[in-house]
């Protein structure tokens, strides 16, 4: 059994204030990796969002734009770095609970031309998930044909990892209960959605708002849409991550957040 546990930006960081961690999530978030994984057996990949590692400079340096001067190679460096060292932070907690996981970084392996992945091998992380080691993917900055540099999210790598390898469940830790039939921080009757399928999913996405400001890669109503675009039919789960016990949870199977299933 094969799971994608994807950590969301806002769940890990203090998405306001620049490279700052949210250190004792990331350590909780560890702890209920490793309990899952005592009782039930399965292998993982692991995912995370980058907060404010990420979007904070990848607007200082105006990348968004693409890679075309020194201003912006300096920017798509340091970029890089910042979401090297929240992804060690992650690193050195699975570490010290036990798991053992290396991180995969997408920036020296993934080719973009305008946005969309046109080179990305998965037979490395293959080769890691048979040696029960987790590999641990983040949104970076990656080369890209069209404007020198674009951003690929976690929440790209999710859906194109999910048809590369023969994936039975996605799990998407966010700071919200799942999906909800409007915006809950705008409307105080919004009300979950348990399931998301073929029937109900148009009328789910004109509901969701789109991005916040410092969310250069699209927010809750992009992950939906990409999610039902191009998982093709892997059930996913769009949970509460803040929310203690929820992960474990996720990753045993037991009903939590909002189901996708899509097919
Ligand atoms: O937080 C964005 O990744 P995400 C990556 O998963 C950068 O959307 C560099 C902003």
């Amino acid at each position: 059994m094969l799971q994608i546990l994807k950590l969301g930006g806002s769940v890990i960081t203090e998405k306001g204030r620049l490279a700052t961690a949210k250190k004792d999530v990331i350590e909780r978030l560890a702890r209920e990796i490793a309990s899952a994984r005592k009782e039930k057996e399965f292998q993982l990949v692991l995912v995370n969002g980058v907060g404010s590692f990420g979007h904070i400079p990848v607007k200082e340096y105006g990348l968004k734009n693409g890679m075309k001067d020194r201003k912006t190679r300096k920017g798509f460096a340091k970029v890089h770095k910042y979401v090297e060292d929240l992804n060690r932070i992650i690193w050195d907690s699975l570490e010290r609970e036990g798991l053992i996981a290396v991180p995969v970084h997408p920036l020296s392996f993934i080719l973009q031309d305008d946005w969309k992945i046109v080179k990305f091998e998965t037979d490395v992380i293959e080769g890691f998930l048979k040696q029960n080691v987790i590999p641990m993917l983040y949104g970076d900055m990656v080369l890209d044909l069209k404007q020198g540099c674009s951003i690929i999210s976690g929440d790209d790598i999710v859906p194109y990892l999910s048809q590369k390898l023969d994936v039975d469940r996605i799990i998407m830790g966010t700071n919200t209960d799942g999906i909800f039939d409007k915006d809950p921080n705008l409307f105080p009757d919004a009300r979950p959605i348990p399931e998301i399928s073929n029937e109900n999913y148009k009328k789910v996405l004109d509901g969701i708002s789109g991005s916040t400001e410092t969310d250069v890669t699209g927010g809750m109503k992009e992950k939906v849409r990409k999610l039902i675009e191009r998982t093709g039919g892997t059930i996913c789960v769009i949970y509460n991550a803040e929310k203690e016990g929820l992960t474990k949870k996720a990753l045993l199977g037991e009903r939590v957040g909002t189901i996708l299933s899509i097919s």
